[in-house]
């Protein structure tokens, strides 16, 4: 029989507090792929008539998953607080939090913008250790940079569902079993080749980029007759979560770089939500993750809503990119 979370967690010695913290994701996730599953039934698909903060349209299931997620962590001591994709500022736990309680960042529903056509999303999500003791929680206490995670992982609402986790010694899938409703242990040590033929970027905004990603993704379209020798094969979905998982089964590089649309944003992808968490996946898993500067997990966050550049995946490709910049 297939190993569940909750035997994983225990194996694994994870304390009473991260138990608690990953179940809770787990649990609401269950939850969450349900509500996803249910569209247009539950009425539930299309805007929500509103712009979170980062000025985006929010999607009826982005509103219900950020609340999911709210009440999940709401009132228990091992969550100091929590911060959201979807808010503007962090939330404090109502309940005096223990001592080695956890902070909680998420993206309730990343890729939302795919929920309306029926094509994959997913939950990502980061465990940082809470500095506030004895004292109210301020927003530098999240601040920290990804290598300070005690965990990261996703929610994959796909053909199947399943929850990709590392606890910071590799990365383990789990699937969630329609029949039973448990999370079992599918994939064990999942790693990411050094080397891959397959790269994922929005090609649309290809004239928008800076040379050295431009030339990057030249030489990989030049295929076996051009510089990289090989025929390269290309693959985007516009949902991170099932982009980033792809890379983590069979090998990858996603990229989403900063590009020229607009100055004032470093990159599309927001530092805490996304690049940081999956930054840990792929490095737990033998990629890399780059800003194109820094190692992702080494930047210090300067705000909570902080975007960046990302590449990620097969080493050797993250190295090329570097390279040529
Ligand atoms: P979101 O958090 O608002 O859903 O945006 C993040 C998503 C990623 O999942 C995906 O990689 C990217 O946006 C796709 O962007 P684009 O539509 O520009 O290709
Ligand atoms: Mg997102």
């Amino acid at each position: 029989m297939r190993l569940t979370l909750t035997d994983y967690l225990a194996k694994h010695s994870a304390s009473e507090g991260l138990t608690d913290v990953v179940t809770r994701m787990a649990e609401t996730c269950a939850v969450i792929s349900r509500a996803v599953a249910a569209g247009a039934i539950a009425d539930q698909l299309g805007s929500a008539g509103q712009e979170n903060v980062q000025q985006e349209e929010q999607k009826q299931l982005d509103v219900i998953t950020n609340d999911l997620l709210l009440d999940a962590y709401a009132a228990t001591p091992w969550v100091a607080g929590v911060a959201s994709e979807e808010m503007e500022t962090f939330v404090a736990s109502s309940v005096t939090p223990n001592d080695g309680a956890f902070l909680v960042l998420f993206d309730p529903l990343d890729g939302s913008s795919n929920v309306d056509v029926n094509v994959s999303v997913g939950t990502i999500f980061s465990v940082l250790p809470s500095p506030a003791a004895g004292r109210a929680l301020v927003e530098a206490d999240f601040l920290q940079p990804g290598r300070a995670q005690i965990a990261s992982g996703y929610a994959l609402y796909g053909p199947q569902t399943m929850l990709v986790l590392t606890l910071g010694r590799g990365v383990v899938g789990f699937t969630l079993d329609p029949a039973s409703g448990a999370w079992r242990l599918t994939h064990d040590a999942m790693t990411i080749p050094r080397a891959t033929k397959e790269f994922a970027i929005n090609m649309s905004n290809m004239r928008h980029w800076a040379p050295p990603i431009r030339g990057y993704i030249e030489d990989c379209l030049a295929g076996e007759t051009g510089p990289r020798g090989k025929n390269y094969n290309m693959r985007w979905i516009a949902s991170m979560v099932a982009d980033v998982h792809r890379i983590l089964v069979r090998g990858g590089v996603f990229l989403y770089p900063a590009d020229a649309r607009d100055p004032s944003k470093p990159g599309k992808l927001r530092l805490m939500y996304e690049g940081a968490p999956m930054a840990l996946l792929v490095e737990q898993a033998g990629g890399r993750a780059t800003d194109v500067t820094t190692d992702i997990l080494d930047i210090v966050p300067t705000g909570l809503h902080q975007r960046i550049a990302v590449v990620l995946g097969s080493a050797e490709e993250v190295e090329r990119v570097l390279a040529a910049g």
